[in-house]
């Protein structure tokens, strides 16, 4: 029988440990990183400050999870990107099996969630609800009772890994139910016990749409928004509350809070309403002309083009390019389809010439709205939700690992325009 996922963790996490203290010990004052007064008044970009093994995005790469980049794991699933997250490996058969017993065994939701969902305002943005409904079952949280109880700080991992199989397991009913009551589509789909997560969150939604290919999409995008390192908005919020000992319910909650920002998770929404309105204003699909008159208005308006940029990424997001060959695998003639193509081969050379853009290139958010749409996911205030679904197995992973090392609070220094000012003027 393959070790349970404690086991594992348990083994794992006595070497990070110990790997993690000697090094600390041994080079604690090694100098890794200088701050200029820009950076700290332009959000602390590319500032070495945060440490996170669960990914990695260099500049001119893009997204690796555990030391595997994003193009080779577009064939994995969702508890496979999960285990992964968690203990730097992928399952064997066996460890698969018992790992995905133990999140099945958990995707049951307390009641009162959905009475809570059904009784906020009908127009409630959906990623409203989803944080609600996690926060809502924060008194189910393992860490919190056993923290109570007084438990050694050298187990608080074990409880946080209880939280983040709880939650994660349970998410795709939430996620799912958001959708059947945000947007009237009927009785609520009970979950199915035997069935795997991405695989109950499609049976679940309730969309028309062929199986196979849809449950693909779902699958990928469970992988792919799945971890980012730890710097984004949504991970390192996440972090610095869980850092106060505030258990993954809070945590995970305030991390989805941050993701609803347009400059953040929101932007998929984003990205979407910006094609349809280009289309429905020309009638159609665009030509690359009328691309290119749309995106010069949206720029002298003051706004951004959603879906392009990165405050790391320097290249075409590898996310971006698995969706894509996606949509050129499955249907390149789909007209918001064909959009985004037409988009991707506009706006970039247009984002070149502005000096202040450091990346001009394509993200995740740029396509993953046009294939939901495809397959008759057309409510695009839904589509950060299921950003969301799969983000909570990145904070869920990073969390346990930040317990399992005893990182302390986050509290870095803040200073007043005063003493900056007296550090340049002798
Ligand atoms: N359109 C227009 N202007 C843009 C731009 C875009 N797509 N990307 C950057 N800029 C502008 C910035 O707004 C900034 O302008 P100001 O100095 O006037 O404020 C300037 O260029 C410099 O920005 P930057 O250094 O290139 O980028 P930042 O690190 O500051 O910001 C963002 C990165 C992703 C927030 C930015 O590129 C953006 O707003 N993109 C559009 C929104 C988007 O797609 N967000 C999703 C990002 C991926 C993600 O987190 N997904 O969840």
């Amino acid at each position: 029988m393959a070790a349970s996922i404690f086991d594992k963790m348990a083994e794992k996490i006595e070497f990070w440990r110990s790997d993690m203290s000697a090094f600390v010990k041994e080079h604690g004052e090694h100098k890794v990183a200088d701050v200029t007064i820009s950076q700290v008044m332009g959000g602390l970009r590319g500032v070495n400050a945060l440490w996170c093994d669960t990914s990695v995005v260099p500049k001119e790469q893009g997204l690796i999870i555990r030391g595997i980049p994003m193009q080779d794991l577009t064939d994995l699933n969702g508890v496979q990107a999960f285990y992964l997250l968690l203990t730097g490996e992928l399952p064997t058969d066996e460890e698969y099996h018992e790992f995905s017993t133990a999140l099945k065994i958990r995707k049951f939701v307390p009641y009162y969630v959905w009475e809570i969902l059904k009784a906020m305002p009908k127009d409630s943005h959906p990623m409203t609800m989803l944080s609600t409904a996690v926060l809502s079952m924060q008194k189910e949280s393992n860490f919190a009772h056993h923290y109570e109880s007084g438990i050694h700080k050298s187990e608080y991992w074990r409880y946080t890994l209880e939280d983040a199989l709880n939650i994660v397991a349970k998410l795709p009913s939430i996620a799912a139910a958001i959708y059947r009551l945000r947007y009237n589509k009927g009785e609520l789909v009970q979950p199915d016990p035997d069935m795997r997560l991405s695989e109950d969150f499609v049976h679940m939604l309730g969309i028309d749409a062929p199986q196979n290919e849809f449950l693909s999409l779902i699958r990928l995008f469970l992988v792919a928004h799945s971890d980012h390192e730890g710097g984004n908005v949504s991970s390192f919020t996440s972090a610095v509350v869980n850092s106060a000992l505030s258990d993954l319910y809070y945590s995970m909650s305030a991390g989805f809070n941050g993701l609803a920002g347009p400059l953040h998770g929101l932007a998929n929404q984003e990205a979407l309403k910006w094609l349809l309105d280009v289309m429905k204003k020309f009638n159609g699909t665009p030509t690359k002309e009328q691309i290119e008159i749309e995106v010069n208005e949206t720029l002298a308006a003051g706004h951004v083009i959603p879906g392009y940029g990165h405050a790391v990424l320097r290249v075409v997001d590898p996310r971006f390019t698995a969706f894509y060959n996606f949509g050129k695998l499955h249907f390149p003639e789909d007209t918001v389809f064909k959009t985004v193509v037409h988009t991707f081969e506009v706006v970039p050379e247009i984002l070149k010439k502005i000096p202040k853009i450091q990346n001009p290139w394509p993200n995740v958010d740029a396509v993953t709205g046009s294939l939901l749409y495809h397959y008759g996911l057309k409510e695009f205030s839904y589509y950060t939700v299921m950003f969301a679904l799969s983000r909570s197995m990145g904070l869920a992973a990073q969390a346990v690992m930040n317990r399992a090392i005893g990182m302390p609070i986050v509290r870095p220094k803040s200073v007043p325009t005063s003493w900056f000012k007296s550090q340049v003027i002798k």
